[in-house]
């Protein structure tokens, strides 16, 4: 404990992320917790059941405030929105100049914006982190992505250092880059991981119902996997969650669940801000709304006739049909995550944020979801070229998605020519063939919107900006930017 018995670090908001946050905080050496919650019965609770933590207890927001060294630091790790907004002014009203606020949950990074900007002239400093890793993370050690000043780093950083997962000895924390730089991060890892999900999934009903694979076999190949370089957490409990057996029906688990899957949000700001960017995260997009079709029971339902017209998918060889799946998800992964950096670098030029895109791959390497083996190479990739403009570009990723393309090919082909839904695979194999297009029939569209909106558009063979008079004699003007 420093400065008089009070506490290096608070926590306000003691539901299961907060309680795991503060646990882990008060198990690093050097730590003492002080902790608050609005309710002061989940803060007895607590405290009661971990003695061993040392927490200091706060009842009131003044004595919260009250035990806390300065310069105070307090994490908050409560409801998203209007509970966050809460708590910011409670903590304004009594921080000081210097003093740090951090903002640990799901924030929208434009919040996060506005959160910091609303206060910064107090002269106290908020910071937004993304915390990956859900409640185990929390305890057991989190992905860690802050943002807000350099300065407010300087005392942060140690603290969340000290309870982040640790890969490859070092701590999955960096400063990510200025005020909603954090968030903005971690929503982009969380819609990867809605890619990467939606891709594993793809891969499963392909083995499963052309390849006529047991959930049992198919742990068992996910396993198998798991041991090159599709190696990851969400493979590994993809495979346990496939060998979960129902207790009351005897079925396989995978059997007796609903088929529809729900989403909280975070993949929809990833797609709606990368609409906004302008910057395609097609294999993301196509996982959400992938989960919002398993949604609409109601159509679903009243569709199950449409015809089909499919062809059988036969399979002479099955261990290299299972070696097709393995390299189309692997393709189709790497696209994924070419996207979600190609976002990040997008939201960097436009909010001025300096981000090391190597130093994200490197702190998502443990405590996150979307941990793997695999991000080592993108850091290789980030490492050799910072400037890198397409994770695609770099040797290793361009030699790896050319010893996979012909099973890409086949896997999307044949699901379509056998009536299987793979939006992600067949999305991002179409991503990778426009992006490595000469020419793309965008030079049609242009035409399209010059002839129905005068939008213009330019040439090939001379500088300036075109509009062709499109009735009467057709001829070509060079003419100002439309407008339209
Ligand atoms: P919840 O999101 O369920 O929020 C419950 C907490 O918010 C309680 O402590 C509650 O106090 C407090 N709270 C609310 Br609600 N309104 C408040 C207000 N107006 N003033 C003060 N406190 C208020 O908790 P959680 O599931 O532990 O999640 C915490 C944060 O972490 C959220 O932002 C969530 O999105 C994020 N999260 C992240 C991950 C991850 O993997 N990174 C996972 C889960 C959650 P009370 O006890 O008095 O009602």
């Amino acid at each position: 404990m420093s400065e008089q018995g009070k506490a290096n670090i608070g926590v306000v908001g003691l539901a299961v992320m907060g309680s795991n946050l503060a646990r882990n905080l008060a198990s690093r050496t050097g730590n003492t917790v002080a902790v608050y919650n609005r309710t002061f019965a989940r803060t007895n609770t607590l405290v009661t059941e971990h003695p061993e933590a040392g927490f200091v207890a706060a009842e009131t927001i003044d004595d919260f405030v009250a035990s806390l060294a300065t310069p105070r630091t307090a994490i908050i790790m409560v409801q998203a929105g209007a509970g966050t907004d809460a708590v910011i002014s409670e903590l304004v009203q009594r921080f000081e100049p210097g003093d740090i606020i951090v903002d640990g949950g799901n924030a929208l990074f434009t919040d996060t914006i506005r959160r910091e900007q609303a206060i910064a002239d107090s002269g106290i400093h908020f910071v937004g982190a993304g915390i990956s890793g859900g409640e185990e993370g929390a305890l057991k050690g989190p992905s860690i992505m802050p943002g807000g000043s350099v300065e407010s780093y300087k005392t942060l950083g140690p603290i969340l250092a000290s309870i982040a997962a640790i890969a490859e000895g070092e701590p999955c924390v960096t400063h990510v880059g200025t005020d909603g730089a954090g968030h903005f991060v971690k929503m982009i890892h969380n819609g990867i991981e809605y890619a990467d999900m939606q891709l594993i999934a793809e891969a499963y009903d392909i083995l499963r119902n052309a390849g006529g694979f047991t959930p049992a076999e198919i742990a068992g190949i996910f396993t198998e996997w798991n041991k090159g370089e599709l190696e990851s957490y969400l493979i590994e409990i993809t495979a346990e969650v496939l060998t979960q057996v129902d207790a009351a029906t005897g079925k396989p688990f995978v059997d007796v669940v609903l088929d529809q899957a729900g989403s909280k949000g975070t993949g929809v700001w990833t797609v709606q801000t990368a609409l906004d960017l302008g910057t395609p995260v097609s294999g993301i997009a196509e996982a959400v709304f992938a989960r919002s079709l398993s949604s609409q029971a109601g159509q679903r339902a009243k569709a199950g006739n449409l015809p089909a017209e499919a062809s059988a998918w036969t399979i002479d060889d099955k261990a290299a049909f299972v070696e097709d799946v393995r390299r189309a998800l692997y393709a189709s992964k790497i696209v994924a995550y070419a996207q979600g950096f190609d976002a990040i670098r997008a939201g960097a030029a436009t909010y001025n944020w300096n981000i090391d895109l190597g130093a994200v791959s490197k702190i998502w390497r443990g405590g996150c979801i979307i941990r793997a083996q695999f991000l080592n190479r993108i850091a290789d990739a980030y490492g050799k070229d910072a400037g890198l403009v397409s994770l695609l570009l770099d040797g290793y990723f361009t030699k790896a998605i050319s010893e996979s393309l012909a099973s890409w090919r086949r896997v999307v082909a044949q699901a379509a020519l056998a009536g299987f839904p793979v939006p992600a695979f067949g999305s991002s194999l179409s991503y990778y063939d426009g992006l490595r297009a000469e020419r793309l029939p965008a030079a049609l569209v242009q035409g399209q919107r010059d002839f129905f909106g005068a939008h213009t558009y330019k040439r090939v063979d001379a500088e300036g900006t075109f509009h062709t008079l499109w009735s009467g004699d057709r001829s070509e003007i060079a003419a100002e930017p439309s407008t339209h």
